[in-house]
């Protein structure tokens, strides 16, 4: 009898074992995303969204890509194209590009051998070949040009690039790499091409649409209607459907590719940005913004005088039903998700469990060791450069949704800089948040100068300029649908 409990108690015990370690479960998919200004690679389960690592890379980290044994990651801030190894996460290589590039997206060709990199603040789109790590820039004209996201075409004879300071897309050939065509197109925002390698599918937010294109003529096929400011653009895996993230609208619009029509809508509880779909086509996650209310319990004050973070969030739909089935807040900017199959995962350290932001907890913005950066009560002076007492330069920003006032500000080489940088925002242009969250970072000078901005503080970021040149600044925490506009320039004489 005592024996029989036993092995019932056992039992027992082993399925509530089973059943607490569900965070990684058959069921589950692991996703990869861009941390953004948090400069990590983050490393989340799906449907649970729980945190199993975040792996800090850089300054500015986006746009993972793999190619099934390593990812690669670019950092915006310090023109980096890294190698990661997928069985232990570590960094494999890293290769400079460019100095100034800005890298935010990038593609990777079938065999893993070369990619292809959008660089936004440079105006240039490069290729790289992964074993020599070497680096050819395609300069576009005219500037400025904002190369922002780039896809390749299934046979990888072309790359598709968006640039919307031009509103076009480019064909470029991969080889020789050298601009091939363009196509005019309204503020163009994610790109990608359908799995028959027919089409491509835009988003173009301005227009509230889905732009067809086709690839063999390069012309535009069809416009569709979609919903308001679509960002990101997926395709399951058998190539039926596609999915946009309607960033004003809060909402991710389904659309047949061969009926080219809109079959299908999920609400999502805020923003979305980014998007991206399991291998099973069974779950979709997104990547919202403003996720003011729900995640009050765990606002953190950045400092003493004030001003709290409002975290981001990632929320997981269950396609069949259309169901969000769990949400939690994120600490970053998550830009770019991948969902790689089951395969491709042999890291045995992705047990540990945990939540994105825990309750209580600072935000993930702590200054870099030997870096100034800090926050004073909201500075009220008008924008503006000026001699300090203690012979630093001072220069005072203002931040509001898209733009820097000023945003062409200069010094001269071995100046000491103090940017004091002020979010003044009522709210973000036709979405009403008042607390949105800026952030600020200067390309070339990433370490030293990425920051966020939150309401009722300003951020001090002080360095010495010791190299010459134009650098741009940018808003580094995803703001709203024109938040890639959010840029200035950093003169060094
Ligand atoms: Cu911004």
């Amino acid at each position: 009898m005592f024996r029989s409990f036993l092995i019932l108690f056992s039992i027992l015990i082993s399925v509530l074992f089973l059943c607490s370690s569900e965070g990684l479960t058959d069921e589950a998919f692991i996703g990869y995303g861009g941390g953004g200004y948090n400069g990590k690679l983050m490393i989340f389960s799906i449907p649970g969204l729980e945190l199993l690592k975040d792996v800090p890379i850089g300054v500015d980290i986006r746009s993972p890509v793999t190619d099934r044994k390593n990812l690669f990651v670019v950092d915006k801030a310090q023109d980096t194209l890294y190698m990661i190894d997928l069985s232990n996460l570590s960094v494999k290589k890293s290769i400079k590009l460019p100095d100034y590039f800005g890298p935010s997206s990038i593609a990777i060709s079938k065999d893993g051998k070369s990619i292809y990199i959008a660089g936004e603040l440079s105006g240039k789109v490069a290729s790289v070949d992964v074993d020599s790590g070497k680096a050819i820039a395609l300069a576009l004209k005219p500037l400025p040009s904002s190369p922002n996201f780039v896809a390749l075409t299934t046979d990888g004879k072309y790359c598709l690039v968006s640039d919307y300071s031009n509103n076009r897309i480019l064909r470029i050939s991969t080889s020789p790499f050298k601009l091939d065509k363009e196509l005019k197109l309204r503020r163009p925002h994610e790109i990608t091409v359908t799995p028959d390698g027919k089409s491509a599918l835009v988003s173009s937010k301005f227009s509230a649409s889905l732009t067809f294109v086709d690839l063999k003529d390069f012309k535009v096929e069809n416009v569709l209607k979609t919903g308001a400011f679509p960002l990101d653009v997926i395709i399951d895996s058998k190539g039926t459907f596609a999915y946009q993230s309607q960033h004003a609208s809060s909402e991710i619009v389904k659309i047949d590719i061969a009926k080219k029509e809109v079959v299908g809508r999920f609400s999502v509880k805020y923003n979305p940005s980014s998007i991206s779909i399991t291998p099973d086509n069974k779950y979709l996650v997104s990547a919202n913004k403003f996720s003011t209310g729900i995640y009050d319990g765990l606002n953190s004050n950045i400092s003493e005088e004030g001003g709290s973070v409002i975290p981001q969030n990632m929320e997981v739909i269950e396609l069949a039903s259309g169901k969000s089935i769990k949400q939690a807040a994120v600490s970053g900017d998550i830009s770019g998700i991948i969902i790689p199959s089951r395969e491709a995962i042999k890291d045995a350290s992705l047990k540990e469990k945990g939540e994105f932001v825990k309750k209580g907890s600072k935000p993930d913005v702590a200054p870099k060791e030997g870096v100034k950066v800090s926050y004073i009560p909201a500075d009220d002076r008008p924008p503006g450069i000026s001699d300090a007492d203690d012979d630093a330069i001072e220069i005072r920003l203002k931040a509001l949704s898209y733009i820097f006032a000023p945003n062409i500000v200069n010094c001269f080489k071995g100046d000491t800089v103090r940017f004091i940088i002020t979010n003044i925002d009522e709210k973000a242009l036709y979405i009403d948040k008042p607390a949105v969250v800026h952030g600020f970072t200067i390309n070339g000078f990433g370490k030293q100068t990425n920051v966020l901005l939150p309401k009722g503080v300003s951020a001090v970021v002080e360095f010495v300029a010791d190299k010459k040149g134009t650098f741009e600044f940018y808003c580094s925490n995803f703001c709203g649908p024109v938040h890639h506009e959010m840029r200035g320039r950093f003169v060094v004489e």
